[in-house]
């Protein structure tokens, strides 16, 4: 534990030790009685009161154990930040482990007006980047967290996020909690591998998810599926400094016409190489009302589909030395380059797969077949050997396939429905079952090859992601793990026929029998993947940079803002119909208060925040402009519009700012045309 616990933890721990944490110790007066003996030595009368709470509220011993463990007294922090998709609603929710509150939303793929994310001119420029042929799209599938890391761990940088609908990748700075840029993959149509990254956060792996002739607005028809149909292994240059992907520097390389699903990057000895699976193999296409196998029967027919193993480093060497193709502008490297030059070889994987997960040593790739009870785990030592063999068989587009068995290292039975993996720092994996709503922990044989099932925990309910504290890195933390429920079914107060996500928090620490300690019903968005990594490796700003003589941060650009205003600059200038405000915010007042110009004018406003108070946020809307912005300490943020409607409109202050935010408003006024 960290210092987010100074020496209190000596007594959370001791407190708990007296309750007999572990689940197998019997409810009864024994227990509350020996927590009555050690609490009332500590604190006289706290026993008795206690037990008046825990008897009025018939709470068992474990239910009292969990609310110790995850209760967060007002001013102490968690000890962890879990990072989480939020599915169709396009953002991203920081939620704190293990409190289990939720900290910010991150606005995405979608205009958010809290944050004022999508009505400046900065934040409509990074939707912007999301556009499909110029047109703006204003809402976003998100699906996979990757945080950045530095030599296969979380740094605290920077964190992607992907885009199923369109095929899009996202960057938030974790200084401002902000996202920066979105890009849309010229060639994928939608898309579901992304975003993984590689260790060092060179490159950030997408896929499709869904063939298409590849290229947006591309034509075939289904009847030429296997003939024009085509998937992609992508890997997006990231460039660290300047805190963007780099498409120019990114490339694809194409794949047979089989469905990709989620992926990982190689790392230690692995590093270099990418994993991905694949479903529908048998290329089924539906067309179920002409008497076809609908497409989830028909793309179920085999018992193996293929992991696509991906030598991305050799293929960004050949990009670098000029061979390869452009697709659409992208560096583009076709299937039969990649299997003439070695890059992407097929080994065989059980019915379905969805995760693919590498441990924590880099050695072992672990891919869940939905449709197999199994989880297969395969050596990378053995996948390269079999490589060097040669001679092996082709699939129909000449795509080496790897023997199963020489490649295979272990299969554990875990139980119905194995979706996604993660490990610990003691020798464990975890394995969400989503048929059995249950969490496998089961023993990585890496010392002694004994690959075997320990304990399931129910989970409630139809489990998908798990994320457990730096769960997926070189250097897993253990602790807590968090399943993220589908369903939530008869947990909550009724809602409606739409009910919340179940995100529930796992105790997984060593030597415990795995127990939920928390549920935390999500109404606002359907969370997939999340990360979850230590507080202290964050380093937010509390405020964007000021200087002596400066302010005015441009949160997208990183830099200073050509329309920052210092107190005393404040002007408006008019040049014919344009007119240019350049105003500075302040508890409690924007200056200038008021505004007049004629029916019809371009009017910019530049807006300055010039407090330098941790905190200080102002907001500014403007009604019938659809204008609703975040100015936070030292940031200065660009509105444009046309004044199209004569009136009198108000301006104000949208945050509780001071004792007078009331009065913090000016005044609009639109002369009408005579
Ligand atoms: S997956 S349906 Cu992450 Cu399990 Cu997207
Ligand atoms: Cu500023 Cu309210």
């Amino acid at each position: 534990m960290s210092e987010q616990f100074p020496d209190k933890t000596v007594n959370r721990r001791k407190v708990i030790g007296g309750l007999g944490l572990a689940a197998s110790v019997p409810v009864g007066a024994a227990m509350i009685g020996g927590f009555r003996a050690e609490r009332a030595s500590a604190q006289d009368g706290l026993g008795d009161e206690v037990n008046e709470i825990i008897k009025a509220r018939e709470l068992s011993p474990e239910d009292v154990t969990a609310a110790l463990e995850t209760y967060m007294p007002s001013g102490k922090m968690d000890e962890y930040l879990m990072f989480t998709s939020s599915g169709h609603a396009g953002q991203v929710y920081v939620i704190g482990v293990p409190s289990m509150r939720v900290y910010k939303t991150i606005a995405v793929y979608t205009p958010e007006p809290w944050q004022g994310y999508g009505y400046s001119e900065e934040t409509k420029a990074v939707l912007a980047g999301g556009n499909i042929n110029g047109k703006s799209i204003t809402h976003g599938d998100t699906h996979h967290i990757a945080l950045s890391e530095t030599d296969g761990d979380y740094d605290g940088q920077y964190c992607f996020i992907n885009e199923k609908a369109h095929g899009r990748i996202a960057v938030i700075d974790l200084k401002d909690f902000a996202t920066k840029q979105i890009v849309k993959n010229p060639l994928l149509v939608s898309e579901h591998g992304g975003c993984f990254v590689t260790p060092n956060t060179e490159y950030i792996l997408e896929a499709d998810q869904y063939p298409t002739p590849l290229g947006i607005g591309e034509y075939a028809p289904i009847s030429e599926y296997k003939e024009k149909y085509r998937g992609a292994c992508v890997l997006w240059k990231f460039d660290r400094e300047a805190g963007k992907i780099v498409p120019d520097d990114s490339f694809a390389i194409e794949t047979p016409p089989y469905g990709h699903d989620l992926a990982d990057a190689g790392k230690g000895p692995s590093d270099g190489w990418a994993f991905w699976n694949s479903f529908n193999s048998e290329m089924a296409t539906g067309g179920n009302m002409e008497g076809n196998p609908p497409l989830e029967v028909g793309a179920s027919q085999r018992d193996m589909d293929y992991m696509h193993v991906v030598n991305y480093r050799k293929a960004a060497e050949l990009i670098e030395a000029g061979k390869g193709d452009k697709l659409k502008d992208m560096s583009f490297i076709p299937l039969q380059m990649a299997i003439d030059e070695g890059l992407m070889y097929l080994v065989p994987e059980p019915k379905s797969p969805h995760g693919v997960d590498i441990t924590p040593d880099g050695q072992y790739i672990v891919v869940s077949g939905k449709l197999d009870p199994h989880v297969t785990i395969y050596s990378f030592d053995k996948i390269m050997a079999a490589i060097e063999k040669g001679g092996h068989e082709t699939d129909e587009f000449g795509l080496p396939i790897l023997p199963f068995e020489e490649c295979l290292e272990a299969q554990v039975e875990l139980g119905l429905g194995p979706l996604h993996t993660q490990f610990d720092n003691a020798g464990y994996a975890y394995t969400s079952l989503f048929l059995d709503s249950a969490v496998a922990r089961w023993k990585l044989g890496i010392d002694d090859g004994k690959w075997e099932l320990v304990e399931k925990v129910p989970v409630h309910y139809n489990v998908g992601h798990i994320a457990a504290a730096h769960g997926d890195t070189v250097n897993p933390d253990g602790n807590f793990l968090v399943a993220l429920n589908k369903w939530s079914v008869d947990r909550f107060p009724p809602v409606g026929p739409l009910l919340p996500q179940n995100l529930q928090l796992v105790d997984i620490r060593e030597g415990k029998t795995m127990r939920p300690l928390a549920d935390m019903p999500l109404g606002f968005g359907e969370p997939h993947y999340a990360q979850i990594i230590r507080t202290d490796l964050i380093d937010a700003w509390d405020t964007y940079p000021q200087e002596d003589g400066k302010v005015g941060w441009d949160a997208i650009a990183n830099d200073w803002h050509p329309g920052g205003t210092m107190i005393g600059d404040e002007k408006i200038e008019v040049n014919g119909t344009n007119v240019e405000v350049w105003m500075t915010v302040m508890r409690s007042r924007f200056t200038p208060d008021t505004i007049e110009v004629n029916q019809g004018d371009e009017v910019t406003i530049h807006l300055t925040n010039i407090e330098s108070a941790k905190d200080a946020t102002h907001g500014f809307v403007l009604g019938g402009q659809d204008i609703s912005i975040s100015l936070e300490p030292g940031e200065t943020e660009t509105v444009r519009f046309t004044a199209d409607t004569a009136g009198v409109y108000p301006y104000y202050c949208t945050e509780f700012c001071s004792a007078l935010h009331i009065e913090m408003a000016g005044y609009f006024l639109v002369k009408p045309n005579a």
